[in-house]
């Protein structure tokens, strides 16, 4: 395939020794004022986003909380192993998004997205049992404009044959044709076989292994 799959190496399994709810913020400005490393979760309601958390911490229900009225429109922070955080953004699929401007489809998400210093990367999520979906489509070239570094996950693989999942992809792939120099790296995953889980873990420990290597060279330098 010529599109980028990622693979688990370097690092090996990573251990999630704990995981908790801190809080849920309605805006940019109302984001923690810390340092930790933030890695954010997106999709349309129903595409799984929930389910991928918890599959990604073994929690049965700790996103939950994001699933709660009230809460689905906020930014919900989970602190894993007390270093980096899980950020459950509210879903896309109750507004439209319009293509190259400023995203409509919520103001809060779109500032998170292109002015949060600590967002290493946006997991998109698509439901690998549809064919590409415009609401999709959309809000990745909206990403685009911004420039902001992101995965897709291909959610709920486990629900159609492998050959149907690889169509889906690969339709949804081709779409995007053109539109980077390089199609964006993809993850295929399912909540409910785990499947993928080592390679979204592992797309995190390396972000936070470089910042750590580019600290301490840096350090050297200043020394
Ligand atoms: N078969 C299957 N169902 C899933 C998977 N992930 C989520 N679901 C189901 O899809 C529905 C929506 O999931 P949820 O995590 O609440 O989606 P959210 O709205 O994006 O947070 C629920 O009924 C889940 O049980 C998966 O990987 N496989
Ligand atoms: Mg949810």
């Amino acid at each position: 395939m010529r599109w980028g799959r990622f693979g688990v190496t370097q690092h090996g399994r990573m251990k999630i020794k704990s995981a908790e709810f801190d809080r849920s913020a309605t805006d940019l400005k109302s984001c923690p004022n810390w340092n930790r490393p933030e890695f954010a979760f997106i999709g349309r309601s129903n595409v799984g986003k929930s389910s991928l958390i918890n599959m990604l911490v073994e929690r049965r229900d700790l996103a939950m909380v994001s699933g709660t009225p009230g809460k689905t429109k906020l930014l919900n922070y989970f602190i894993v192993n007390e270093k980096w955080c899980l950020v459950d953004l509210p879903g896309y699929g109750f507004a439209k998004a319009t293509r190259e401007k400023r995203a409509d489809f919520n103001e809060a998400v779109a500032d998170y997205i292109e002015k949060r210093e600590n967002l290493r990367c946006t997991f998109i999520l698509i439901d690998s049992n549809l064919p590409p979906q415009p609401i999709d489509l959309d809000f990745l070239r909206w990403v685009g404009t911004v420039g902001s570094p992101f995965v897709l996950v291909f959610t709920k693989a486990d629900k159609l044959s492998s050959t149907s999942v690889e169509k889906n992809i690969a339709a949804f792939m081709k779409s995007l044709d053109g539109w980077w120099q390089e199609l964006p790296g993809f993850i295929t995953c399912s909540a409910k076989t785990k499947s993928g889980r080592d390679e979204i873990l592992e797309v995190i420990a390396e972000s936070l292994a470089s910042k750590k290597a580019e600290r301490s060279s840096g350090q050297i330098a200043d020394a």
